[in-house]
């Protein structure tokens, strides 16, 4: 197929009207006049641009590098587009705000209120759990390192409670360790926590009380450095990752409970997630903080080799960096990865548990028993059996069970809620039902198509930004596009 005959079967799939294809040409070669290697026909532009080759690595196609002694092999040092002077990439946690702060003598000062809230895990499903003003995980707390914090803390719990600093250097009496090193803050009681930050990366805060940690009280603590690290990243994402055992019909999780079915990243559950949408040749950080009360999550990410940089404790040798497609985050880590967005499309990011791939819904791996047969009467006929469809079999239905959400009981305003996001323009029509618990999506967009999806207001039809991508850097006569969904 030649490329003009490619690129109208795209706008027929994308019914992207004309005007939005001449602004996709006007953006494209925008692109390619500024950052000639930056977008998309990208291949041979990328060769020809010393800027995209580091030792036989290219920031713009899926590649190695000649020499894993190299500083670039895997794009390990690859520098992002952003110069160290304009400072840290802004720390972006999806779906969970920022705590202002005020300034008083030189002291930032946050206010956090541990609270009740009701958190909507997936659209219409708000679970009744604990956060800090009025979300969970709670806002973002983000420092520089040499600052001195004050944090006002006031508890709007029905309960007494303690906020610990995780991972911080402090003077004990505000540690936040239960009454080992304070009283509690009882309910509509004020605590006052003073301290200097000496150090440097991923730390976190939450409730010392254990039944209080499982109903959710978390949020991010990121102390930048004074020295910006290391290579500059363009993106620079935060995931924390909850489990909760929520029985069916039931909004509050039953915190003695061993095993999980509602899997959250931010505070949603996949398809809910929010994707990370980032640039093709970016260099990309994630932080993972695994918050679950008893499980750990093994963190693979698809279409690309990340370095793992950093732990909550610290930051990493660079000499110690390990690269890696799944990273394995034990309860109360953080584990900080880097990569170079150099495989664009639309890539799952998830845990590798097989109980956290899902909410407790059941196709995709298969009923757990099919109807009116034994495991062991359907394996015996194994090879004689129909094929099973699940999707529309009411006896594997569990009243108030997120199984109900699954395939095409995903309700009208269930996709609209979906669909509603910009981040999610131009995904493939049926991408939601690939994507549930603890998943969420990271999309490698060329330029043109990063700011279509991001900052237009154009009209963009599910798939045809995939569809696009296929076509410039895939084999489009191999692909098939998504069947319309009935909704
Ligand atoms: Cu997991």
């Amino acid at each position: 197929m030649s490329n003009t005959e490619q690129r109208r079967s795209f706008l027929k799939v994308g019914s992207i009207a004309a005007a939005f294809a001449l602004a996709t040409e006007r953006l494209h070669n925008h692109a390619h006049a500024q950052t000639p290697s930056a977008s998309g026909d990208a291949a041979s532009a990328a060769d020809s641009t010393p800027d995209a080759d580091y030792d036989g690595f290219s920031r713009f196609k899926p590649s190695r590098g000649n020499d894993p002694d190299s500083d670039y092999y895997l794009g390990k040092l690859v520098p992002g587009f952003r110069k160290p002077a304009e400072g840290p990439a802004p720390f972006e946690a999806p779906d969970v705000p920022k705590l202002p702060y005020k300034m008083d003598n030189g002291v930032k000062i946050f206010e956090l209120v541990p609270m009740a809230v009701q958190q909507e895990f997936h659209p219409g499903v708000k679970m009744n759990v604990y956060g800090f003003n009025e979300s969970m995980p709670g806002p973002t707390i983000e420092v520089t390192q040499g600052d001195r914090v004050r944090i006002v803390v006031t508890n709007e719990l029905p309960e007494d409670t303690f906020v610990h600093w995780h991972g911080f250097e402090l003077p004990v009496q505000y540690d936040g360790a239960a009454t080992l090193t304070q009283n509690p803050i009882k309910p509509g009681q004020t605590m006052v926590f003073e301290f200097d930050i000496h150090e440097e990366g991923t730390f976190f805060y939450h409730s010392h009380v254990a039944m209080q940690e499982a109903f959710g009280q978390v949020g991010w603590f990121i102390v930048q450095p004074k020295k910006i690290f290391d290579p500059p990243v363009d993106r620079d994402f935060g995931l924390i990752f909850q489990n909760f055992h929520i029985p069916p019909t039931h909004t509050v999780s039953d915190s003695w409970a061993m095993d999980w079915n509602w899997h959250t990243i931010n505070g949603k559950s996949g398809p809910y997630t929010t994707p990370l949408v980032c640039k093709h040749g970016e260099r990309v950080r994630v932080r993972l903080l695994n918050f679950s009360p008893m499980q750990h999550h093994p963190i693979h990410l698809h279409g690309h080799t990340f370095w793992v940089t950093g732990h909550e404790g610290a930051r990493i040798p660079k000499t110690a960096w390990v690269p890696r497609n799944n990273e394995l985050v034990g309860v109360a880590q953080s584990s900080s990865f880097e990569f170079i967005a150099n495989n664009p499309g639309d890539w799952i990011f998830h845990c590798h548990m097989i109980h956290h791939m899902m909410n407790h819904m059941v196709r995709q791996v298969g009923p757990r028993i099919r109807d009116d047969a034994s495991v062991d009467q359907y394996l015996t006929n194994l090879r004689s059996r129909p094929p099973v469809d699940a999707s529309h079999q009411e006896s594997f239905a569990t009243p108030g069970y997120p199984q109900k959400m699954q395939g095409m009981e995903m309700s009208e305003d269930f996709m609209q809620a979906i669909w509603n996001r910009k981040e999610v323009r131009g995904m493939r029509a049926n991408y939601a039902m690939a994507v549930k618990g603890l998943m969420t999506v990271v999309r490698v967009l060329p330029e043109d198509l990063y700011d279509l999806v991001m900052h237009s207001d154009q009209q963009v039809e599910k798939g045809a930004v995939f569809a696009e991508i296929v076509r410039r850097f895939g084999d489009p006569g191999a692909y098939q596009a998504a069947p319309k969904m009935k909704m």
